[in-house]
């Protein structure tokens, strides 16, 4: 039996039992923030206190969290199917470092990293752990206001691409968690499993706006879920 390949897909509601926001849950960030006035660069050109602030308060909220069992399981299923010869790919929509602390070794962040800052002048990005304001100079350039979350805003392109479509067309099982199937491309990656005869199942508190592509489901709490799905 050749070792399984599974491709994991997460989104905020891996996150949200370690305390972080998601986007469209009653409440969620969306709920009280338009994604349209911050998460986009005509935002961060027009108002970048805003933006830089609505980013340095998740940044805190992300230091200040712990990961979740959900986050842990991810990290035992990737060791033990590297120790069988097989692959736990995981993609995340996330801008938190919670997987990595979980103990996952290989994360692609498809839309960037909160704990990163890039700079608009030199391009090159930097670990940051505290607040961004204007007044801040490049560490690498030594330009000053030019320094922003390194995430990937709306009408950007989000990263690794090519990589994360190889990787899904040769797997044996597409899992998404914590996802509400509403960002794209992201989004249109259990279609793509499906093309590829993929078995496609999804993890997450209630059907996501895209439930229906899927093969199987489990709803609940992703620490409760996720762990009794990967046993
Ligand atoms: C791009 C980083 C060109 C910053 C984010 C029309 C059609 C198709 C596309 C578009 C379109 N109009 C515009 C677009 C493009 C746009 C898009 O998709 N817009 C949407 C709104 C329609 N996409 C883009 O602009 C992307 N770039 O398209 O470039 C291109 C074109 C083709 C190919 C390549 C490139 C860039 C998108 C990236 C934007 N950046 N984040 C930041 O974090 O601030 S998006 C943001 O939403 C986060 O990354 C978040 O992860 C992501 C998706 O949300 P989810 O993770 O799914 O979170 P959400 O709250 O929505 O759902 C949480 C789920 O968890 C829920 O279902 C809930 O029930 C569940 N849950 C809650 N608690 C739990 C739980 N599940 C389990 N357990 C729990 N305890």
């Amino acid at each position: 039996m050749t070792p399984k390949t599974i491709f994991v897909l997460t989104g905020a509601g891996i996150s949200a039992e370690s305390g972080l926001g998601t986007f469209r849950d009653r409440g969620g960030l969306w709920a009280r923030f338009d994604p349209m006035r911050l998460a986009t660069p005509e935002a961060y050109a027009a108002d970048p206190d805003t933006v830089l602030d609505f980013y340095n308060h998740r940044r805190r909220g992300v230091i200040a969290a712990e990961p979740n069992a959900a986050h842990r399981a991810l990290a035992r299923a990737e060791a033990r199917l590297s120790a069988l010869g097989g692959r736990l790919f995981l993609c995340t929509q996330n801008v938190d470092d919670l997987h990595e602390r979980a103990g996952s070794a290989a994360v692609v962040h498809m839309h960037g990293e909160l704990l990163k800052a890039r700079c608009t002048a030199c391009a090159r990005t930097s670990e940051r752990r505290t607040d961004i304001v204007r007044t801040d100079s490049c560490p690498r350039c030594e330009a000053v206001g030019t320094l922003r979350p390194d995430v990937v805003w709306f009408g950007e392109m989000p990263l690794h691409l090519e990589a994360i479509e190889a990787a899904l067309a040769e797997s044996d099982l597409f899992l998404a968690v914590g996802t509400s199937g509403a960002v794209y491309p992201a989004a249109g990656y259990v279609r793509l499993a499906r093309a590829h005869a993929i078995p496609t199942c999804e993890i997450n508190l209630n059907p996501s706006d895209n439930a229906d592509a899927f093969d199987d489901a489990r709803y609940g709490p992703a620490s409760v879920t996720l762990p009794a799905y990967l046993s």
